[in-house]
């Protein structure tokens, strides 16, 4: 009987898993971290609740709970494996290194193929020169979000504050643009680790295991591994779907002769009538095809 009016009481809250250390949890609801384990050993697997997870866990005491529940997911990203996320900010510095555009293309290309919403940040404006600010904003008239940041001189942080509010954010970009330095600015209480600049992009198998999504003030949560940790394009990406993970391509898509035009030779095409004639970047084209021949190369493998 005692039992009984014990369990009706307990409590149950929502909340969001940050990340898993060994069976623990840790799930942030209320402006706080709770340490959670799982309900019993038959109705969750350790592996079934990811970072990102929404779940419902009843309080055992003012900081552990226990999960009886996850909610379902709307999105589930692989290599870095997080539940949920909503966007993808690409990070690019202007200056040490200088920016990859194929790199770039690609993890847009990625980005968009999860149905994820995009930003890219030019960061280090400070050292930029003239020809990387121009081509930088050719992003912007190709519709994507853009924003200059630099974290030396503190610029454009409120603005990339303020697009990372109230979403799960992965980072992606190579090693020493200035990712950690980033968030690092938005929440210097994190004060994550800094300073190394090579050519190499992030990439690792530890990337996998240990997710874990940083809490921003603004409610908005971040991936502090380096997004997307594989840069080969989908196995299940179409040649016919690339068209579309190109905005000014898609765009133009009714335009062309044949519906079913992939812009390469073929006649009456507006997308290569367009680069021709410099109303479109052709180095977005160039790697539309350089893409495209991957794909094919892909598909025929298999
Ligand atoms: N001049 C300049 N240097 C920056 C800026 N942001 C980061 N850095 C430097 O770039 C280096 C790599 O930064 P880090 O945050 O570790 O890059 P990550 O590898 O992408 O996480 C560090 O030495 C930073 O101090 C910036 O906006 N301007
Ligand atoms: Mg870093
Ligand atoms: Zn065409």
């Amino acid at each position: 009987m005692k039992d009984q009016s014990r369990h009706r009481r307990r409590l149950t809250l929502e909340g969001i898993v940050l990340s898993r250390y060994s069976s623990f949890y840790y799930v942030q609801s209320g402006n706080k971290t709770w340490e959670c384990r799982l309900r019993g050993k038959h109705r969750l697997k350790k592996t079934d609740v990811i970072a990102g997870d929404k779940v419902e866990f009843t309080k055992v005491n003012e900081n552990q709970g226990v999960i009886e529940k996850i909610k379902p997911r709307t999105t589930e990203l692989y290599r870095p494996t997080v539940a949920n996320v909503t966007q993808l900010l690409v990070v690019v510095s202007l200056k040490t290194p200088c920016p990859n555009w194929t790199l770039l293309d690609r993890l847009l290309v990625l980005g968009a193929y999860s149905n994820l919403k995009l930003i890219i940040a030019f960061n280090k404006a400070d050292l930029a020169d003239d020809d990387s600010v121009f081509l930088a904003k050719e992003y912007e008239k190709l519709g994507y979000k853009i924003v200059f940041t630099s974290v030396k001189e503190k610029k454009g942080i409120d603005e990339l504050q303020y697009l990372l509010d109230n979403e799960i954010t992965v980072l992606a970009g190579l090693s020493g643009v200035g990712k950690s330095s980033l968030i690092n600015a938005l929440e210097p209480e994190l004060s994550l680790k800094t300073g190394e600049v090579s050519s190499k992009v992030e990439i690792g198998k530890h990337t996998t295991r240990y997710v874990q999504l940083l809490p921003l003030s603004g409610g908005g949560l971040v991936a502090d591994t380096p997004g997307f940790s594989q840069l080969h394009l989908p196995m299940e990406l179409k040649r016919q779907e690339l068209r579309f993970l190109f905005p000014e391509i898609a765009k133009l898509q009714q335009d062309c002769r044949f519906s079913s035009c992939l812009h390469r030779q073929e006649p009456g095409c507006k997308v290569r009538e367009n680069v021709e004639a410099g109303l479109l970047p052709k180095w977005r084209y160039d790697n539309y095809l350089e893409f495209l021949e991957e794909i094919i190369a892909q598909e025929r493998k298999y």
